[in-house]
């Protein structure tokens, strides 16, 4: 999955979260790079797949982020399976995982298939929740995560998660400068373009979901603030 290096930007749409083909058809359409297909709560094999015939509609990529195993369905161009790092579930560390493979190994084998090392920041979160994590992190504990998922797990993304609130930009920038070969993605409580260009400033891609349902047009604007920061960042 080469194409995943030249990602800047992702739109993450919740399968559990009714929409109109209009909405869709915006974000679509909107030039991000890829859509992420992943939710926390309401996942379903039906909703999923309405997700993944809607956004094929589009020439833009769609990967799902496995989140739960009875939703796993062929079809996407990729498979983001997050391996929460901090999790004290052990499912979420390995357990789902072991599972998916025990039932889908063969087709796992033979799709696109990117680890995330998941590092979830926001304790409020309902993903922290679900996985219990152990969101009371600081820089030293964030960055020996960034280097075990890096270095022991060889995950390809390392993924600052921090769900439904702005996380601390120089917590992105130290993970910018600790990471050698993996991709670092971030997500949560972008709302602004400011806030989108912020990020990009550090993170290889940047992840915008919750903004898309509670202000599209704002959300809209994130795509071409990360493109335009990535442009001026590349050219220093
Ligand atoms: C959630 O990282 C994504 O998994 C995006 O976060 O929904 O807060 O934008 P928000």
């Amino acid at each position: 999955m080469e194409e995943m290096k030249a990602w800047r930007h992702a739109f993450k749409i919740d399968p559990g979260r009714p929409f109109s083909e209009q909405w869709l058809a915006e974000i679509c359409e909107s030039g991000t790079d890829v859509v992420i297909v992943g939710g926390t709560e309401g996942t379903t094999i039906d909703n999923v797949t309405e997700c993944l015939a809607a956004v094929r509609r589009f020439s833009v990529p769609c990967v799902l982020e496995v989140t739960e195993l009875e939703a796993l369905t062929p079809g996407f161009d990729a498979y983001l399976i997050p391996v929460v790092l901090n999790a004290h579930h052990p499912a979420f560390i390995s357990g789902l995982h072991q599972q998916a493979l025990k039932a889908h190994g063969q087709f796992l084998k033979t799709a696109d298939v990117l680890g995330e090392g998941y590092c979830i920041l926001n304790r409020e979160s309902s993903v922290a929740r679900r996985t219990e994590a152990d969101a009371a992190l600081d820089m030293d504990d964030i960055v020996a995560f960034a280097r075990f998922s890096e270095s022991v797990l060889r995950m390809p993304i390392f993924y600052l998660e921090y769900s439904g609130t702005y996380g601390d930009v120089e917590v992105v920038k130290k993970v910018n400068q600790t990471l050698e070969h993996a991709r670092l993605f971030y997500g949560g409580g972008i709302q602004t373009k400011e806030q989108a260009s912020e990020m990009a400033t550090w993170a290889d891609m940047v992840v915008v979901g919750n903004a898309l349902y509670e202000n599209k047009e704002e959300a809209l604007k994130t795509v071409n603030a990360v493109k335009e920061t990535k442009r001026q960042t590349n050219k220093r």
